[in-house]
């Protein structure tokens, strides 16, 4: 008999972060993770994970939402269901529901840890076999404040915990956000990578200003400095500049790729698991941006512990990852709700070994900081 889907549980934890974290459309002092628990007729269980930023500042599912979507709709469909075979449960799951790709996320992570659990195989193996197992992660600085963010970055790169650094920026006049990066750059040097991300903030002709400024500062790359469904102004700024930009909120899955990428498009992309629908989802991003040249990167959504491990488990089975990753989140949250909390050192971070996203959870935490 093949195990069956038993029960899944969609559970709100917030935490807050040990400093606020200012973006462009907003500023976030806790971070919301929905925590999706998948157990088995043999009593297994698969954790996954989906957070975004700032409840609806970033994308149209909120962490509420995504609770909703995951017990009214996703769970009655997988409830019964032979638990073995990811692909048939998502070809289920995508008939009867459109969209909602990080409650999809969750549940497509859950499902691979259990699997692993189940044939006693890590994700990566499942994914075709990990070629890293310490995997470079940079740092965000957004404090909102100049003096504060260097202070942060010296004391990382001393630490040798991050040696690269990724700016939001965006939400000031063009001038002062230049002159923010600059004495950033100036005062952590040629070793370190500085880029910044604009989520969506500028028009293109700001965008073209901002661009030619943050060249001569020495940065070496800008996210998603243009708004996310004009494909025309990010194809027409990487056509300008040397400065590459990295495509993030404009690219979500395999066919928003495939569509920058024929549109002209040169430069990178953010890889997301909450963006493509789960980690599977992501690397299919990664096969349609490697075929047509785009660098990649390993992004997040400020995920903890079990998300931002499911997203280290594919990224691990990339050859290259050009511009490293940023999969920082559980460094941003004032704590943890799993046993054993990640490595980070050496400007990167160790992949978990064990069977399945090999994570336990810590009850005690869960229990103390779910919402009541
Ligand atoms: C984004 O837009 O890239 C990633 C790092 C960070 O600080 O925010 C995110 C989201
Ligand atoms: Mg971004």
């Amino acid at each position: 008999m093949p195990e069956s889907i038993q029960s899944i549980d969609a559970i709100l934890v917030d935490i807050p972060t040990i400093r606020p974290h200012q973006l462009s459309m907003t500023t976030m002092a806790v971070q919301t993770m929905v925590i999706v628990r998948i157990k088995d007729s043999s009593g297994l269980e698969g954790l996954g994970e989906a957070t975004t930023i700032g409840g609806l500042a970033y994308g149209p599912e909120s962490p509420e939402s995504v609770k909703l979507t995951i017990d009214t709709y996703l769970a009655p469909l997988l409830l019964g269901q032979p638990a073995g075979n990811i692909n048939t449960l998502k070809v289920r799951l995508n008939t009867s529901t459109r969209g909602n790709n990080l409650a999809k996320s969750a549940i497509e992570t859950a499902l691979l840890d259990l699997q692993g659990k189940r044939l006693n195989r890590s994700v990566s193996d499942l994914l075709g076999g990990a070629v890293h197992q310490h995997i470079p992660v940079l740092w965000t600085l957004a404090s909102g404040d100049t003096a504060k963010d260097i202070d942060e970055a010296q004391s990382l790169i001393a630490a040798k915990r991050h040696c690269d650094f990724k700016l939001k920026i965006g939400s000031r006049a063009l001038m002062d956000d230049v002159r923010h990066v600059a004495a950033i750059k100036a005062a952590v040097g040629d070793s370190a990578s500085v880029r910044v991300d604009v989520n969506q903030a500028w028009d293109e002709a700001t965008a073209a200003r901002g661009m030619a400024e943050l060249q001569a500062a020495g940065i070496d790359m800008v996210e998603q400095p243009t708004p996310m469904k004009d494909l025309a102004a990010l194809v027409r700024l990487s056509e300008k500049f040397h400065l590459p930009i990295l495509a993030d909120e404009a690219v979500a899955d395999a066919t928003d790729m495939y569509r920058l990428a024929c549109a002209g498009f040169a430069g990178a992309v953010a890889l997301k698991i909450a963006k493509a629908g789960g980690p599977i989802q992501a690397l299919k991003v990664a096969n349609v941006a490697s075929a047509a040249g785009v660098g990649l990167y390993g992004g997040t959504l400020l995920e903890g512990t079990i998300g931002s491990v499911a997203a280290l488990h594919a990224w691990s089975t990339l050859d290259k990852i050009h511009w490293g990753t940023e999969m920082f989140g559980p460094l941003l949250m004032k704590d943890d709700i799993v046993v054993k909390r990640l490595n980070f050192h050496n400007n990167g971070v160790e992949l978990p070994t064990g069977p399945g996203l090999g994570i336990e959870i810590d009850e005690d935490k869960l229990a103390y900081y779910r919402r009541k």
